[in-house]
C-alpha cells in the first residue's frame, strides 16, 4: 500500500521525490479561478495524522471556519484503495456520501492514477476534488475566506509579513516538513544520511533563531509557526523512530521544546492533535519500514502540558485578536 513512496517517488540515487500536488484549482473571494467562496459548499478532508492535512485543520480552528467549511475525517489506516471513512457511519462521509475519498478524485478524473492525498477540498456540489495543493489550501483560508473569519481571529498571513513567512518556511518546508520524509524514506545510505544533516542543521537554526523570539516571524502566531509545529509535534512520537531522526529528541533541544510546547497549550495547537491517529498511521501504513505493524507504546506525553517560560520572550498568541473557543 505504500509502496509508491518507494517507487515512483524515489531517485536512482535512493531519495525521496515527492510528487506534485495534482489539482491546484483555488477557491477564491472573487470566484476567478473557477471556485468562489461560499459557506457551507465546500468540504474540508483531512486525516488527522497527516501533518499537511494538520496545517489546515489548525488554520481553519484559529480562524473560527468551522461553521462555513465543513470537515470529513478520514481513517488514520488506509487500505489498498487509500483513504476510507470508515470513521463514520455505514463507512461513508456523511456529506459527500462516498465511502473512499478517491471517489472524489475520480469524480474530477475518471483516469486519475496518482496518490490520492490528504488535505483535499471537495465541492459538494460537484462531489469533485477542487485542490489538494495543501500550502495554498492553508493561505487561502487566511486569505480568500476572510470575510467568514470570526471576530478576533489573528492574521496569519499579514500582507506585511508575506515576504518574512515565504522565506522562513521554504527551509522549513524542505530540511524538516519534508526532510523528516526525506530521511525516512530514503532508500541508500547517502540519502539518508543527507537528509538527517540537512534536518538537524535546520533544526540547529532555528533553535537559534527561536532562543530570543517567541515566534518566528513577527510577535505572534502565523502561518511559519502553524507548518514547524506540525512536524515537531510529530517528533518523538514517529519521526525520531520511525523515520531514524535520531541525533536528538525534541525534548532534548531546549529551545525547540519549549517553542513547541508553548504552541501546543496554545487553543487551536494542542487541542487539534491527536497522537493515537498520528501514531497508528505511521507504524501501520509503512509496511517496508515497520513490516510488524507494531505501534510503539510511548513516549510519555505529559511533558506537553508543562510550563514552556516563554511567555517572558514578549509578544502575545493572537496579536490584538482573541483565541478560538475551548473546543
Ligand atoms: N499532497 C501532497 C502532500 C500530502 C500528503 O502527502 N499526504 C499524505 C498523508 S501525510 C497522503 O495523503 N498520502 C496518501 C498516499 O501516499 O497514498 C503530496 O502528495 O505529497
Amino acid at each position: 500500500m505504500s509502496g509508491a513512496q518507494f517507487t515512483a517517488e524515489t531517485s536512482a540515487k535512493g531519495e525521496f521525490v515527492r510528487q506534485a500536488n495534482r489539482f491546484t484549482d483555488r477557491i477564491t473571494a472573487s470566484g476567478s479561478a473557477g471556485h468562489a467562496v461560499e459557506p457551507d459548499r465546500y468540504r474540508l478532508v483531512v486525516s488527522t495524522a497527516c501533518p499537511w492535512a494538520h496545517r489546515s485543520i489548525i488554520v481553519r480552528r484559529l480562524l473560527g471556519l468551522e461553521d462555513v467549511l465543513s470537515l470529513g475525517v478520514v481513517d488514520p489506516i488506509r487500505d489498498d484503495r487509500g483513504w476510507r471513512f470508515t470513521l463514520d457511519p455505514g463507512g461513508r462521509d456523511p456529506v459527500l456520501d462516498i465511502e473512499f475519498l478517491a471517489e472524489a478524485y475520480l469524480a474530477r478524473d475518471p483516469e486519475f492514477k496518482g496518490r490520492v492525498t490528504v488535505p483535499s477540498l471537495v465541492d459538494t456540489r460537484t462531489g469533485q476534488v477542487v485542490t489538494n495543493d495543501y500550502p495554498q489550501i492553508s493561505l487561502d483560508l487566511s486569505t480568500e475566506w476572510a470575510d467568514f473569519h470570526r471576530p478576533g481571529a489573528p492574521d496569519l498571513y499579514p500582507a506585511a509579513a508575506r515576504a518574512e513567512i515565504d522565506e522562513v518556511v521554504e527551509p522549513i518546508f524542505r530540511n524538516v516538513n519534508n526532510g523528516v520524509y526525506r530521511a525516512g524514506f530514503a532508500t541508500s545510505q547517502e540519502a539518508y544520511e543527507a537528509a538527517f544533516a540537512d534536518l538537524f542543521g535546520e533544526l540547529d537554526r532555528l533553535s537559534d533563531r527561536l532562543a530570543g523570539r517567541r515566534y518566528l516571524v513577527g510577535e505572534s502566531i502565523s502561518e511559519a509557526d502553524v507548518r514547524l509545529f506540525t512536524t515537531l509535534v510529530r517528533f518523538d512520537a514517529v519521526y525520531h523512530g520511525h523515520f531514524k531522526c535520531n541525533r536528538n529528541k525534541l525534548t532534548e533541544l531546549p529551545v525547540l521544546w519549549a517553542y513547541a510546547r508553548d504552541l501546543f497549550q496554545t487553543p487551536g495547537f494542542g487541542d487539534t492533535v491527536n497522537f493515537d491517529h498520528i501514531k497508528r498511521h505511521y507504524y501501520q501504513t509503512h509496511e517496508r519500514i515497520n513490516p510488524s505493524r507494531i505501534v510503539p507504546a510511548g513516549p510519555d506525553l505529559a511533558g506537553w502540558h508543562s510550563p514552556h517560560g516563554r511567555a517572558a520572550l514578549g509578544g502575545s498568541p493572537f496579536g490584538d485578536g482573541t483565541p478560538p473557543p475551548a473546543v
